[in-house]
């Protein structure tokens, strides 16, 4: 199917790429192996934008295509869960400058899915409400998501004021989105990124599971 849903999506057509997915979903497919299928595909929308071949139109578009696929999807991911973890609570949101929601709301529905609790505090959140949320909740974890370069210093802002009111020691980092890296993560003073959800599902209990000791 790859190849049939990365052309649905290139020529913006909701109903096919709608259609493949519910196939896919009818025959059992792996819905983590269709989300993987739906961020190439923007991805490719990306470079064709940056390459002068797309505009902004298209950009918007192909984000409706992506809503309408994950509303599909939304329902497996949910049910793809091993155990139900109520003890970890985290607080995300993608921060000031960037209005990209498309990724952290996937790895938000998945996190609920698990049992965790999240507080999302949407897009284009300023750092003082992060420390906020973070104080008012007693939440030990941050997780963090950008799309565009000048959100990784609005995450860096966001992680120094943490240092300074000092939550930083008691708080774990997370960030993820296309734009992060390892090394941006490190740049930005994270303590971790991935731009997998299972993998953040995983490391965000195992912080949990490290601080409450054996
Ligand atoms: C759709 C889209 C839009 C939509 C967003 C709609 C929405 N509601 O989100 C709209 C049209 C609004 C938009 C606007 C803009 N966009 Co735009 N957009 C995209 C596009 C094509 C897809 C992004 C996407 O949703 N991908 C799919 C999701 C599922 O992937 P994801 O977010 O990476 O999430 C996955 C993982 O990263 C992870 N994850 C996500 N968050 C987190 C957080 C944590 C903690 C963890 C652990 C994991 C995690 O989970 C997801 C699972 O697969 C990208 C291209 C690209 N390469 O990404 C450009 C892109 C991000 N946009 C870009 C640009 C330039 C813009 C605009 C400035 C355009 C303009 N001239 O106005 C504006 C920015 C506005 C702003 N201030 O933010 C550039 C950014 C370049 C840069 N490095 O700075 C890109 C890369 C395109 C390009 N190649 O030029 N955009």
């Amino acid at each position: 199917m790859g190849g049939k849903l990365k052309e649905a999506f290139l020529r913006m057509k909701r109903q096919d790429a709608t259609d493949l997915v519910e196939k896919e979903l009818g025959s059992g497919a792996d819905p983590l192996g269709i989300l993987k299928q739906c961020r190439e595909a923007m991805e490719e929308v990306g470079k064709r934008f940056e390459a002068g071949e797309f505009f902004l139109s298209e950009l918007i578009y192909s984000a409706e295509v992506f809503k309408a696929v994950s509303a599909m999807l939304k329902p497996s991911l949910a049910s793809n869960h091993d155990m139900q973890d109520s003890k970890v609570a985290v607080v995300f949101g993608t921060p000031r400058g960037d209005i990209h929601d498309l990724g952290k709301n996937i790895v938000i529905t998945m996190m609920r899915a698990q049992g965790f609790t999240v507080h999302d505090l949407g897009v284009d959140v300023p750092p003082e409400s992060f420390v906020e949320k973070l104080r008012e909740t007693e939440t030990r974890i941050l997780a963090l998501s950008a799309l565009i370069t000048p959100a990784l210093v609005s995450m860096r802002e966001a992680i120094s004021l943490l240092v300074e009111k000092g939550f930083r020691e008691s708080t774990f980092v997370i960030i993820g989105g296309g734009v992060t890296t390892g090394f941006a993560s490190k740049e930005v003073g994270a303590d971790a990124q991935t731009l997998n959800p299972v993998e953040a599902i995983r490391l965000c209990r195992q912080h949990i599971q490290d601080r409450s000791g054996p």
